[in-house]
């Protein structure tokens, strides 16, 4: 009997809880004796979340430089790598968060043209309560414009089903609201409440991914020209050094001050924070820093607890502004972090953008028969 492998993709926007997801799910497969890779993807190089699961020991290939619908050949081909020793049993694939049109431009070419190589599980796509609740409820001042907060709708209208995130900090009342809202909006979608940092609902979800039929079918009737303005109007940064200092530092403390700095300075400036994260790596040792929004705190998600003299930072940013004036913010942030702890920066490379218009390599207009 020829192989098959599974092909299971996580969607939701920026910060929703995709890695952790993804991290946890990986276990959950490994544990029991499956082969497990896993595909990230981002508009450039240097990735926090590659980074972040590699660290964690899974085995992790990424696709960067566009989003998987603009580079399917890529994720093939990534697969394929990921496989060179043994097949894996199951893909796990995390698409750019800002993406979407995914079950058009990934799923059903997947399906329609590899349908031997793999079996779809059904598409899961991760609501962040911050963002998503603001956007549901039509608030205005979700801190993103009408066309970004379209692209966060048309990843849910093209999901088998929503996962609620972070349940372990939401009240019943909001749960509530989000899924009534999520009822009223997406009507026949299910919705599963999960906490990707807890593992509560993963039975659940782990339950519905194991489900065998056709899937991954919604194809979304979506405009491009909104779509490719809504994405363009996120500021894009990802960078890279090596932070030196004569005398060792707590390297949380290092990651957590960058974060909260450049979540000060983009408040003060008002503007809408979709994700920064940034991860320090030493030895084998590695800690992440996140903020998800402007109205959560700054967090440290993973820590390192460790003490370093050297250790190399990447910093990943996707906020609603002008990428220069990100990249300013970042530099600023970073020396003054740095200059506290008497540390050198060595620059590595900064790539700071607005993400081009999407190009699918394919887009099958209607599901396969
Ligand atoms: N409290 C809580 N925090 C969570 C949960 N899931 C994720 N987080 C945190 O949310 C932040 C973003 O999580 P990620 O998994 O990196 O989100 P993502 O969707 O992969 O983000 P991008 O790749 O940037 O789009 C991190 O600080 C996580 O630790 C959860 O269930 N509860
Ligand atoms: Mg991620």
């Amino acid at each position: 009997m020829t192989h098959t492998i599974r092909y299971i993709m996580v969607g939701g926007f920026l910060g929703a809880g995709k890695t952790t997801t993804l991290g946890r799910l990986a276990k959950h497969y490994q544990d029991r004796g499956l082969r497990v890779g896993i595909v990230t993807n981002d508009q450039a190089t240097d990735l926090v979340d590659t980074n972040t699961l590699r660290s964690q020991g899974f085995h992790v290939s990424e696709v960067a430089g566009a989003c998987f619908c603009c580079r399917f050949n890529d994720l093939m081909s990534t697969i394929d790598s990921l496989g060179a020793q043994q097949l894996p049993d199951v893909i796990l694939a995390e698409p750019v968060g800002s993406c979407t049109d995914l079950v058009a431009t990934v799923l059903q070419p997947i399906k329609q043209l590899y349908d031997a190589k793999f079996s779809l599980a059904p598409y899961p796509v991760i609501l962040k309560p911050s963002h998503g609740r603001k956007v549901l409820r039509g608030d205005k001042g979700s801190g993103f414009s009408p066309k970004a907060e379209y692209i966060l709708r048309k990843q849910l209208e093209e999901a088998d089903a929503i996962l609620i995130n972070r349940i372990d900090e939401l009240t019943p009342t909001d749960l509530k609201e989000l899924i009534d809202l999520l009822e009223e909006q997406f009507p026949g979608t299910p919705v599963l409440r999960v906490s990707a940092r807890s593992g509560a609902g993963f039975d659940s979800l782990t339950e519905l991914l194991d489900q065998q039929g056709d899937f991954g079918r919604k194809v979304l009737d979506i405009d491009y020209d909104i779509y490719a303005e809504g994405e363009a109007e996120l500021g894009w940064l990802n960078s890279s050094m090596s932070v030196t200092a004569s005398q060792p530092f707590a390297l949380d403390e290092l990651l957590l001050e960058i974060v909260e700095r450049l979540s000060d300075r983009l408040k003060a400036a008002g503007f809408e924070a979709a994700h920064l994260k940034t991860i320090g790596l030493w030895e084998g040792f590695f800690g992440v820093a996140n903020l998800i929004s402007s109205d959560t705190a700054p967090e440290l998600s993973l820590p390192s607890n460790c003490q370093v003299k050297e250790v190399d930072v990447i910093i990943n940013a996707r906020v609603a502004c002008d990428p220069q004036e990100l990249q300013a913010l970042v530099t600023v942030v970073v020396a003054e972090a740095c200059q506290a702890r008497t540390a050198t920066v060595e620059l590595h490379q900064t790539q700071s953008f607005r993400p081009g218009r999407p190009q699918p390599t394919h887009r099958f207009s209607l599901a396969s028969t």
